[in-house]
C-alpha cells in the first residue's frame, strides 16, 4: 500500500478521518470508519492506465496468462492432469522451504471482528461474506467487483489471520486460464500473511469465457483475466488487511507459477505500486506467442501424416540427454545447459523401439519440435521445447490408430480467442494457416495478455524487487522465452548491472514445469526475496536441493543468476553445492 497515494492525498484523507470519524468508544471496534480512507485509495488506484471504457486495451501494455485444467474433455485428460499436478508442485515450491517470516509489527491484533468487515464499502465491490474459517482459525472474506456498464463479477477471496499478522500481504496466482482459488491462501495465511487471490472473473480452468453465447468475444472476460482480476483482488486485500489490523501491509508481495508468473510480471508492468516484491516462477509471459506455437508439434504431425508414439519420442529425449549430459562435466542424467546441445535424432533412425522402427519421418517430426514453429521461407516464430524436456505434454497422441491430443489450453486458446468456435476441427488446418493464427493471435493479444512489455521503470522507481526463475526441461513453456525477455528487460533498463539491483533470473537444469525431474529443486525463493526487499540484501545465488523418496536431501545445488551457471569445479562430491562455481552461461 505504501506510497500508493500522494502525501497531500494521505493527509487530507487522515485528517478527515482523525476529526470526524470516530470508532466506538467502547466495545469491538468496528470497521466502517477505515472504509472512507480505503475509498480514496481505490480511486486513486482505479486511475492506474489500462482499460477503456468499452473493456478493450489500448495503453499497449500486457497483463496476464494460465495454465491448468481445462475443459477439453475426451482430447486430453492425460495432460490436464500432468498440468494440474505440475502447478500444484510449482506453486507449493515457492511456498515449502520457508518458515514464517519475522513479525513486523510484533503482537499486532485485529482492531474489529471478521464480520463486522461485511460493513467496508469499495467502489463497485460487494462483501459477499465475512466469518472465521474453522478449519484454521483466520478471517475469510470473499468479495465481487464488477466494472459497468459490464455485469461482470470478479470473486476475491481474502485470508486474514486472526493470530500472529506477521504485518505483510502476500498474492498469490493461478494457474493456465484458471486466475487463481481460495485454496491457496491456507499456507500462506498459516504463516501468517494477510493473503488475497481472485478467480479473475470465471469459475474453473476452461478458455471458454472468452466467447459469449453469440460467439463474440467478451472483452471484459478476456481483460479480467488478463489482469484486471489480479489488480482488483490486490486492492481489495490490502483494504481488508488495513481495515482488520488498523494499520496497512508494511510489504506486499506476489507470488505465482505459471499463469501466476505471468501474473506477477503484469503487476510489475502495469500496476508497478502494487507489490513491493515479486517472485515469478516459469512464467507464461509471451503468451500471445507461445500457446499458439505450442501447438506446432501437432501441426507438424498432422501435416507429416505422422503421429509419433510417445515410447519414441521417449527415446528421443534419453537419447539427447545422453548425448550432451556430460558437457557440463558431470555425467548426473541433466544437461545443464539445453541451449548448447545440437543432438540430432538421425543416429536413433533404424533402431527399434519396442516392436517399433524408428524412422527418418520420426526424426524429421522431432526436430521440428525442437526447433520451434517456423513460418514462410522459415522465418523464426518461437522457441522449441529444449532438448530433455518431456516432449510428450506437447505431442502428446492417442488411439489406435494413433491422432493427435492437442494441449488442452493451446486448444482452447484457439477455439475461443483466435477461431471464436467451440467445435473448430483442428486437424483441418495446414502449416500456412497455423501461422496465420498465430499472427493474429501476435497481433490481437499481444497488448492483452503478452506481459512481455521491458519497461519496469515505475516498479524498479518504486523499489520493487523481482525473482523469476524458470526451469530448463520445462515441458510446457520453453524457458528460452524467459531468457529473452530478461534479456530486453536488461536492455530496456540500462543493462545487465542496473537490471540485477532490482530483477534476477534464476535458470534450474533439469527440471520441467513443475520444478521435478532429474535436476534439483530451487529452495528459499520467499526468504530471497524478502530479503531483498526489506534488508537491501539482492540474492547472489539460491540453493536447489534434490530429495529421495523419504524427504532426505541427496544433493544440492547452487543458482546463480542469469547469465551465470553453476558449473563443478572438478573436485569433491557431485552432489555438494559447496564443489560448484559460477560461469557464464553461453548460448
Ligand atoms: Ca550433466
Amino acid at each position: 500500500m505504501k506510497n500508493k497515494v500522494s502525501s497531500a492525498t494521505m493527509q487530507l484523507v487522515w485528517g478527515a478521518r482523525a476529526s470526524r470519524l470516530q470508532f466506538p468508544a467502547s466495545g469491538r471496534k468496528h470497521c466502517w470508519a477505515r472504509t472512507i480512507l480505503h475509498c480514496l485509495i481505490q480511486h486513486a488506484n482505479r486511475g492506474t492506465p489500462g482499460r477503456d471504457a468499452d473493456g478493450s486495451n489500448r495503453d499497449g501494455r500486457a497483463p496476464h496468462l494460465p495454465l491448468n485444467r481445462t475443459a477439453l474433455g475426451h482430447h486430453t485428460p492425460i495432460k490436464n492432469a500432468i498440468l494440474a499436478a505440475a502447478l500444484s508442485v510449482a506453486i507449493t515450491s515457492v511456498r515449502a522451504a520457508d518458515g514464517p517470516p519475522k513479525p513486523l509489527y510484533p503482537g499486532a491484533a485485529p482492531v474489529c471482528s471478521c464480520e463486522s468487515l461485511t460493513n467496508v464499502s469499495l467502489p463497485n465491490t460487494t462483501i459477499d461474506s465475512a466469518a472465521i474459517d474453522p478449519s484454521d482459525g483466520s478471517c475469510r472474506v470473499t468479495a465481487s467487483v464488477t466494472h459497468p456498464p459490464s455485469g461482470d463479477r470478479v470473486k476475491i477471496f481474502t485470508g486474514l489471520p486472526v493470530k500472529n499478522w506477521n504485518g505483510r500481504f502476500r498474492g498469490n496466482g493461478g494457474g493456465g486460464f484458471s486466475g487463481g482459488s481460495a485454496g491457496s491462501l491456507r499456507g500462506p495465511v498459516t504463516q501468517g500473511y494477510a493473503s488475497g487471490a481472485t478467480d479473475t472473473g470465471h469459475e474453473g480452468g476452461s478458455g471458454s469465457f472468452a466467447l459469449d453465447a453469440n460467439r463474440r468475444l467478451n472483452w471484459q472476460s478476456i481483460v479480467d483475466n488478463a489482469y484486471l482480476g489480479i489488480h482488483e483482488m490486490t486492492v481489495v486485500g490490502q483494504a481488508l488487511t488495513e481495515s482488520f489490523y488498523g494499520k496497512p501491509p508494511r510489504y506486499s508481495y506476489f507470488v505465482g507459477g505459471s499463469t501466476g508468473g505471468r501474473q506477477g510480471l503484469m503487476e510489475a508492468q502495469r500496476y508497478p505500486d502494487d507489490y513491493d516484491g515479486i517472485v515469478s516462477a516459469c512464467p507464461a509471459i509471451n503468451w500471445h506467442r507461445f500457446v499458439p506455437a505450442s501447438l506446432w508439434p501437432q501441426v507438424v504431425m498432422n501435416a507429416a501424416k505422422n503421429f509419433v508414439p510417445k515410447s519414441k519420442l521417449d527415446a528421443a529425449t534419453a537419447a539427447a540427454v545422453a548425448a550432451c549430459d556430460a558437457s557440463d562435466g558431470v555425467t548426473d542424467g541433466v544437461i545443464d545447459n539445453p541451449l548448447r546441445c545440437g543432438y540430432d535424432p538421425k543416429s536413433l533412425v533404424g533402431t527399434k523401439v519396442g516392436d517399433d522402427t524408428f524412422t527418418e519421418a520420426d526424426a524429421d517430426v522431432i526436430r521440428k519440435i525442437w526447433e520451434g514453429p517456423r513460418g514462410t521461407g522459415r522465418t523464426f516464430m518461437w522457441h522449441g521445447l529444449e532438448r530433455g524436456a518431456d516432449v510428450f505434454a506437447y505431442a502428446a497422441t492417442g488411439g489406435s490408430p494413433l491422432t493427435g491430443r492437442p494441449f488442452s489450453i493451446s486448444m482452447d486458446y484457439f477455439k475461443y480467442y483466435l477461431v471464436q468456435d467451440p467445435k473448430w476441427d483442428w486437424t483441418t488446418m495446414t502449416p500456412a494457416g497455423f501461422e496465420l493464427l498465430w499472427k493474429q493471435s501476435v497481433e490481437q493479444y499481444g497488448a492483452v495478455l503478452g506481459t512481455d512489455d521491458p519497461d519496469l521503470t515505475r516498479f524498479r522507481d518504486h523499489g520493487g524487487k523481482v525473482i523469476l526463475y524458470h526451469g530448463l526441461a520445462d515441458q510446457l513453456i520453453p524457458a528460452a522465452g524467459t531468457i529473452d525477455y530478461y534479456k530486453r528487460v536488461q536492455q530496456r533498463m540500462g543493462g545487465a548491472k542496473k537490471t540485477a539491483q532490482f530483477a534476477r533470473l534464476f535458470l534450474v537444469p533439469g527440471v520441467d514445469h513443475g520444478f521435478r525431474g532429474a535436476g534439483a529443486t530451487p529452495t528459499g525463493q520467499m526468504d530471497a526475496i524478502i530479503r531483498w526487499v526489506e534488508e537491501g540484501r539482492a540474492p547472489e545465488k539460491m540453493l536447489a536441493e534434490r530429495k529421495d523418496s523419504n524427504g532426505k536431501v541427496t544433493r544440492t545445488r547452487p543458482l546463480f543468476p542469469y547469465p551465470q551457471i553453476a558449473k563443478y569445479k572438478g573436485s569433491g562430491s557431485t552432489d555438494d553445492a559447496g564443489n560448484f562455481v559460477s560461469r557464464p552461461l553461453a548460448r
